[in-house]
């Protein structure tokens, strides 16, 4: 072991904020990445070339020395050669843990499978609709590491994944939520058990949980002192943040207090009028303003490829819900704007299937789809599944999706792109497959 020596594997977004990070603490470093041209390679060797490199395979002999190992996020803790120096008792680290050990302002700290992308932008929006200064980012994009700021801001709020969370030891967050669990990176855990395990991790020294009761997964199970939230999207008890009637319309309430009608959301479906109710518990639980939170929701707009609104043709809306890459993104989708539409769904799905149980699917696309639409490596395995009970066709490509959704769709009805699968087989990403869809749909007579 050399000491105080950190090898840090990966150098994609996360791996080089960690270099950033460590370099400017004067730490001993070096670097190895699985791949011959990682995305930083180029940036990374003008700046530092003096940093010990080595690519192409992650190097053991490179591990065996380290006194701590930084693992990238993309990086299982299973792969051998990290699993080695592990029981070898290295410690292994993510970027997450050293932004806990450096940071100097309260967090807030969001997981679930879906929707934390959308939640942890709406939480950041209100609060600095509360007059607070906030850095925002974590797995939404901007790596942790590179929102640790001189002066620090009054509070960071974090999207975390679960392979973050699997590496992250110190964190205290101020409030701490998992929005929802369902399947997902099934590759990578094996058992939903492990992946819900992952999750929990994320609740390990908070001070006050903000959970789903209509989730029981996302109880926090850890310690007792831990205060508990919940948000559902029933009528909540007392401190609870749910929905109630009254006199034919829906609120937004906490408790028996009622404060705003769902129909001022701009956003449609069940499914985030849930999220809406995850920030307004997470921002309560932390003090924000009131008004400035309701305000907050009536003005945000969504995020690109969730559920977006594409456009509306001939009394046919479009909807571009890309992100949907697990089956309980999809199923949150369908669940949401089928009951809210007056006509059908066509749903355009398919992809990478990451070994995914697709059949939670089947009652939701029984109850409200047209037709389904299969796109992707996925699309036999779908069509088996889905061939008595929904009205299935198959495309090769996203254009001959789209064209056959238009024949299909009547006036009522949506479509919606929500392909419960990962993009890799036919799209360099997620976002590149939502604007692929996007621009056809657009360009559609
Ligand atoms: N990789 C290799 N060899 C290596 C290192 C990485 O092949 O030696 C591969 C990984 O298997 C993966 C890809 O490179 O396929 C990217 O991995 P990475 O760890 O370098 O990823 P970063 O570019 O640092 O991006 C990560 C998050 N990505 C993952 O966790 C896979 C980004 O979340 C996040 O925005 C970024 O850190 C900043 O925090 C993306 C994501 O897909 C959006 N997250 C997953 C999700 O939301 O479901 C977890």
């Amino acid at each position: 072991m050399v000491d105080n020596l950190y090898v840090i594997v990966g150098l994609g977004a996360t791996g080089f904020s960690c270099v950033r990070h460590l370099i400017a603490r004067e730490a001993n470093i070096a670097v190895t990445d699985s791949r011959i041209h990682p995305p930083q390679l180029d940036e990374f060797k003008k700046l530092y070339p003096q940093v010990p490199l080595s690519l192409g395979a992650i190097d053991e002999a490179l591990l065996s020395k380290a006194h701590v190992i930084v693992v990238s996020p993309g990086i299982s803790l299973q792969e051998p050669a990290i699993a080695a120096q592990i029981k070898r008792g290295v410690k292994v680290v993510g970027d997450v843990e050293l932004f806990a050990q450096a940071a100097n302002a309260p967090v807030i700290a969001i997981t679930g499978t879906n929707a934390k992308s959308t939640v942890t932008t709406l939480v950041a929006q209100m609060a600095v609709a509360s007059g607070l200064h906030v850095k925002v980012g974590g797995n939404l994009g901007v790596p942790a590491l590179d929102l640790l700021t001189i002066p620090a801001p009054d509070l960071y709020v974090l999207e975390l994944s679960s392979f973050q969370l699997d590496t992250t030891y110190s964190l205290k967050p101020a409030v701490a939520t998992i929005l929802n669990i369902t399947p997902d990176h099934m590759d990578r855990y094996g058992t939903v058990e492990a992946y819900i395990a992952s999750k929990q991790r994320v609740y390990m020294n908070c001070k006050i949980a903000v959970c789903n009761r209509d989730d029981v997964e996302t109880d926090c199970k850890s310690t007792a002192s831990t205060q508990k939230i919940f948000f559902t999207l029933s009528q909540p008890k007392h401190n609870e943040f749910g929905i109630m009637n009254h006199n034919g319309e829906s609120y937004l309430t906490k408790g028996d207090e009622r404060l705003m009608p769902v129909a001022k959301l701009p956003i449609l479906g069940r499914h985030y009028q849930a999220n809406a109710l995850a920030a307004l518990a997470i921002g309560y639980a932390f003090g924000f303003s009131m008004p400035a939170m309701l305000a907050t929701l009536v003005e945000f707009k969504g995020l690109p490829h969730r559920c977006q609104l594409v456009r509306e043709r001939n009394g046919v809306t479009w909807y571009n819900d890309s992100k949907g890459t697990n089956v309980g993104a999809t199923l949150a989708a369908i669940n949401g704007l089928g009951s809210e539409i007056s006509g059908k769904l066509i749903l355009i799905a398919g992809g990478v299937g990451k070994n995914a149980d697709f059949s939670p699917l089947v009652p939701a696309i029984e109850k409200y789809t047209r037709s389904v639409i299969l796109i992707g490596e996925a699309a036999p395995i779908l069509n088996v599944l889905l061939k008595d009970c929904a009205s299935v066709r198959l495309a090769k490509t996203m254009e001959e999706a789209v064209v056959l959704a238009a024949s299909l769709a009547l006036p009522g009805d949506s479509v919606l792109l929500s392909p419960a699968c990962a993009s890799f087989d036919m799209f360099n990403n997620f976002e590149h497959r939502g604007n692929v869809f996007t621009e056809i749909t657009q360009e559609l007579a």
